[in-house]
């Protein structure tokens, strides 16, 4: 039996505006989100822009303006802590929600995640899910395989009960998008690993 531990969950709002080669001017300004925790049980997730800050139901997203088509990804950082009381494991799965995007920025802009349990490198419990365009975001709904959280411990940036976690946006090299803006909500859920 698969239990849904939906606490603490998370969000994380991110803007993406595509800049065209000559001109950029944005004025959209970062999506704050609040009030999506949904608290079914005992167990949570806690969502910090680093480990030496507090951990939070939601942190408030970033705004990147230099997209362009082909060229540097941008990156945004995060950590995420099992802060369940019970002696559980946590699947980390996302789902990203609220999105807003014309159309072919919809299907240009590429979003992936990667999650390094223990801020070790490379391991059993990592996890990352691969760029995908933010239409098949919307199709899929919650995704998985963003890494296995190991049983509660002290929110110190250490063991496996934290993970430093990253987004990273980037625009397909054959996109005409210019000057447009997307918006997402990144909420991230950890099902008990049983
Ligand atoms: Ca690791
Ligand atoms: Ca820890």
């Amino acid at each position: 039996m698969i239990r849904l531990i939906t606490s603490g969950l998370i969000v994380f709002g991110v803007l993406a505006a595509v800049a065209g080669l000559s001109s950029a001017l944005f004025t959209t300004n970062p999506v704050t989100i609040s009030g999506n925790t949904f608290s079914t049980g005992t167990a949570g997730l806690g969502i910090a822009r680093d480990w030496d800050e507090k951990y939070e139901d939601s942190i408030k997203g970033e705004m990147f303006d230099d997209l362009v088509p082909g060229g540097d990804p941008a990156h945004s950082d995060f950590w995420l802590w099992n802060r369940s009381t019970a002696p559980i494991e946590l699947n980390l799965q996302t789902e990203l929600l609220k999105i807003t995007a014309p159309d072919d920025l919809k299907q240009d802009l590429m979003i992936a995640f990667s999650c390094d349990v223990g801020n070790d490198g490379p391991g059993d419990r990592d996890g990352s899910i691969p760029a995908m365009s933010l239409a098949d975001w919307e199709k899929k709904g919650v995704i998985g395989k963003l890494g296995i959280l190991g049983e509660n411990g002290p929110p110190d940036g250490k063991g496996t009960d934290e993970a430093r976690c990253t987004m990273t946006a980037n625009l397909d090299e054959k996109s005409n998008a210019q000057g447009e803006t997307a918006t997402f909500d990144a909420q991230f859920t950890g099902e008990q690993k049983l």
